[in-house]
């Protein structure tokens, strides 16, 4: 296939381009290279060291024989350039991962808040607008999250996408339906999330289109197959307190000695998928693609639930590290049950990856060997979801000013 991944310069774009290129696809690369400029903008740097995304497929097409295009563009704001490139490329498939993924950055200010929401709903909107302008039979899979469903305890599980319901009628009468799971998010981040479901419905339901929206949750790891090839391969993989994500943030913490930094009572439940299930997952939904007019594909992409403060315990345990429990700079319930159904991704084969310690050590190791990248002033987590959160951040986890939260 002709694949066009948009955003392929990120932390699972990259991957996956590799790991689509190897299973011989054709594959292009749009980015607009916005991930590097939040890093100089953040004043952060991946753990890891990256090459320039030219540099990176150079060696790829070096190590393998294979090519990875790559185009400079902006999908928010070049419609244009957009367009002309679709038209003459006529992609068989895309998979758009296209938009700012951090929950923290989304609510760093107003003009993140702006920025994230006019990003994100722009980008897919001029994606699905372009496709349906040129009359492309592509099918788009979507990075969604799944923080659309939200994290209030339900007592049942998530279900892909679609809730059965009765609705009661005027005459006595109850009427089945099914509706999208009702959206809650949790950042301005999520709420576009949201708003590109309805998007995909308005566009599926009035054009056809083919489309399939992931729920992707937490990713863990770094190194995929193919990312391990070669040293100049290697995918970021972010500790800041912004961009890192829970488990590789803890996993980065033991490596440096640094406190495991726990929000509140770390109750909050969370679904996970390692990277290399992540890649596999996308090339499976490429595979089996809805029909024209058929309604919004959608499947749960997480393999395993975790509470965050049993993640924590289980890294002290392999690694020695200490834990401190800190002031949460979200709004989120402390405490939260979560099951969720992925059937769909088993039944097509799926074998996950799941948490054990092998592994989790192999992490801690990448991240000691890059060590002496890590500026320590970096890793707390300080954007706050409200004014009144701000004053309670904790700059210093390692206990020096503040005491964590019991
Ligand atoms: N947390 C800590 N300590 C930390 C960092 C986070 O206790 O040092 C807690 C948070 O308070 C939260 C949970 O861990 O309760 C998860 O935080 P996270 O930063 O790992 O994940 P999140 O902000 O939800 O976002 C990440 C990705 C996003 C993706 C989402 C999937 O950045 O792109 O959509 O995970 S999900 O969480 O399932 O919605």
């Amino acid at each position: 296939m002709k694949i066009a991944v948009m955003g392929g310069d990120g932390f699972i774009g990259w991957p996956t381009s590799l790991h689509l290129s190897d299973a011989g696809h054709e594959i292009h690369i749009l980015d607009n290279l916005s991930r590097r400029w939040i890093d100089t903008e953040l004043g952060v740097q991946s753990l890891t060291p990256m090459d320039s995304i030219q540099e990176r497929t150079r060696i790829w097409h070096a190590e393998t024989g294979r090519r990875i295009h790559f185009n400079l563009i902006d999908l928010a704001k070049d419609y244009e350039l957009l367009k002309k490139w679709l038209a003459e490329h006529r992609p068989d498939a895309i998979v758009h991962f296209a938009e700012q993924r951090a929950a923290p950055y989304s609510m760093k200010s107003d003009r993140h808040k702006n920025y994230t929401v006019n990003n994100n709903v722009s980008a897919t909107h001029n994606l699905l607008n372009a496709l349906v302008e040129l009359n492309l039979d592509t099918h788009l899979v979507h990075l969604g999250t799944m923080g659309v469903y939200g994290y209030s305890t339900v007592g049942a599980a998530i279900p892909e996408g679609y809730l059965p319901v009765g609705i009661d009628t005027a005459d006595g009468r109850t009427v089945s339906q099914e509706i999208l799971y009702p959206a809650n998010p949790g950042s301005i981040y999520h709420m576009t999330k949201c708003l590109d479901q309805l998007l995909f419905q308005f566009y599926a339901k009035n054009d056809g289109l083919r489309i399939t929206d992931l729920h992707q949750g937490i990713v863990w790891g770094t190194h995929t197959e193919q990312t391990r090839r070669h040293e100049q391969l290697i995918n970021r993989f972010d500790y800041d307190g912004d961009y890192g994500t829970v488990l590789n943030r803890f996993l980065i913490q033991a490596a440096i000695g640094y406190p495991l930094t726990v929000h509140g009572s770390g109750g909050q439940t969370r679904a996970f998928i390692h990277i290399q299930d992540s890649v596999r997952c996308i090339e499976l939904a490429l595979k089996n693609p809805p029909a024209r007019g058929a309604r919004v594909e959608i499947f749960n992409q997480m393999t395993e639930t975790h509470r965050v403060r049993d993640l924590a315990e289980m890294i002290a345990r392999i690694s020695g590290a200490e834990i401190v429990r800190l002031p949460n700079p979200r709004k989120e319930a402390p405490e939260n049950e979560l099951i969720v159904k992925n059937d769909k991704f088993l039944e097509l084969g799926l074998e996950p990856t799941t948490l054990e310690a092998g592994l989790l050590s192999e992490i801690v190791d990448v991240a000691k060997k890059y060590a002496y990248r890590v500026d320590r002033s970096r890793v707390p987590a300080v954007s706050a979801w409200t004014k009144d959160l701000a004053t309670t951040v904790n700059h210093d986890p390692e206990g020096k000013r503040l005491k964590s939260v019991s």
